[in-house]
């Protein structure tokens, strides 16, 4: 379908699928295998200026917008879930100080973010919190000029590889979602260390580890916006980055549909290739039906989101979750129709399978984005009465 892309912005899907298919696919299998963090694709990414894609010229970046940053997310996806994983997680650590940072905070860290020579992370997930974000432990307690802070930080995408991390923390914890605060941590400050490799099913290229912050002092200049505002970064962040997620469902929905068609075209059964029996039409067809639906309200959100439109955490949350159940059930289906081989290393739906999991999972839940999408509607009905 053509979603009647600018100039500008087929020249960055074109330059994205070219990075795919020449840099990634060739490496994804073997990524994955050895759980390899994939440097040499982040600096070829680094080199085309993907990662100052949404932040503004400014700041040393391109000033396009989340569509933009979305078609470059896709594309990746479409190759190598893992690579896209490492990719994106860079705009989920870099939106709290784009969207609430001091012009001081923006002027020392996003050049740096937006040329690819520091990656970024998010940390708000924790053993107790995660779905429940303002159940947050970690705490940041103000002393003279600097926060000390303690606790472990779970799970976290780009940890230990990263050089700036953006993390939520409780400076009044008898406040909950009131009393946590957001703060900008650099990798190499005394009291800042990093638990052992998690090792995943899938997404395995990305390096996923602990965050432990043990005394750790920072400058009270590194915390972003004021105290108790963390709850709210984190969430306009969420609502920011979710579309991106819904991003990866499509790319890799479509990864694992274009190796299912072509191989339904080659295997032979019954003096015939499988493509021509209705069974296995009927599947591609439902694949191909939903793939290009979850595009079209992925790309809709994203523009809408780059309007500047106030409120998205409902739009958001349908992309992600939408787009990423989608990718759950297109990836499995296409394992189906390629049988046997589907199920084979040899083949990459396997590992589209594997990887189209976390989609369900990170960034919030598809339970946990259905419980904002209801809160919404609630919200709005009750406005309407
Ligand atoms: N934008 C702005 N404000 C928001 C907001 C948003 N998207 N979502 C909530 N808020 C505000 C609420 O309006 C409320 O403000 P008041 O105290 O002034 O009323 C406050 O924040 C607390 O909100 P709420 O009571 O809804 O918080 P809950 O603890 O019930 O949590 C959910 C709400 C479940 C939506 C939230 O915890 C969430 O998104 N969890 C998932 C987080 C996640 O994605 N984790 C994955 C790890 S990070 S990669």
């Amino acid at each position: 379908m053509d979603y009647f892309l600018t100039e500008d912005q087929q020249m960055i899907r074109d330059l994205a699928k070219e990075i795919a298919d020449e840099k990634v696919l060739p490496v994804r299998a073997e990524l994955d295998e050895k759980e390899e963090f994939p440097w040499d694709i982040m600096k070829t990414l680094a080199q085309s200026d993907f990662f100052g894609i949404y932040i503004p010229e400014e700041y040393g970046g391109l000033g396009k917008g989340g569509f933009e940053l979305t078609l470059v997310i896709e594309e990746l996806s479409r190759a190598c879930l893992g690579v896209s994983t490492t990719y994106a997680a860079n705009a989920l650590g870099t939106y709290p100080i784009l969207l609430h940072g001091s012009e001081e905070q923006k002027k020392k860290f996003l050049p740096d973010i937006a040329s690819g020579k520091k990656l970024v992370a998010f940390g708000l997930t924790e053993a107790n919190a995660g779905s429940d974000a303002a159940g947050v432990q970690t705490t940041a307690k103000l002393d003279g000029n600097e926060y000390v802070l303690n606790g472990t930080k779970q799970w976290i995408t780009n940890a230990g590889e990263a050089e700036i991390y953006t993390v939520i923390a409780m400076t009044d914890r008898n406040k909950g979602a009131r009393g946590a605060s957001a703060f900008i941590i650099e990798k190499g400050t005394p009291g800042f260390s990093f638990g052992k490799k998690e090792n995943k099913l899938g997404i395995r290229a990305s390096a996923t580890r602990e965050l432990v912050f043990e005394n750790c002092r920072i400058p009270k200049d590194n915390i972003i916006s004021k105290e108790g505002m963390g709850f709210i970064v984190a969430m306009k962040t969420l609502d920011k980055s979710r579309t991106g997620v819904g991003a990866q469902g499509v790319g890799v929905a479509q990864g694992a549909f274009d190796a299912a068609a072509q191989y339904a075209k080659e295997r032979i059964q019954f003096g015939q290739p499988v493509i021509s029996f209705q069974a296995v039409q009927h599947m591609l067809a439902d694949m191909a039906t939903s793939i290009e639906a979850a595009r079209a309200l992925v790309y809709a959100v994203a523009k809408f989101i780059d309007t500047g439109a106030k409120d998205v955490s409902k739009e958001s949350a349908m992309a992600k979750l939408f787009a990423t159940d989608v990718a759950m059930k297109v990836t499995v289906d296409a394992v189906q129709v390629m049988g046997g081989s589907g199920y084979m290393r040899e083949y990459p739906v396997e590992k589209m399978m594997r990887d189209a999991k976390i989609l369900q999972i990170y960034e919030g839940t598809n339970q946990i984005q259905r419980n904002v999408i209801g809160q919404a509607l609630i919200k709005e009905t009750t406005k309407k009465k």
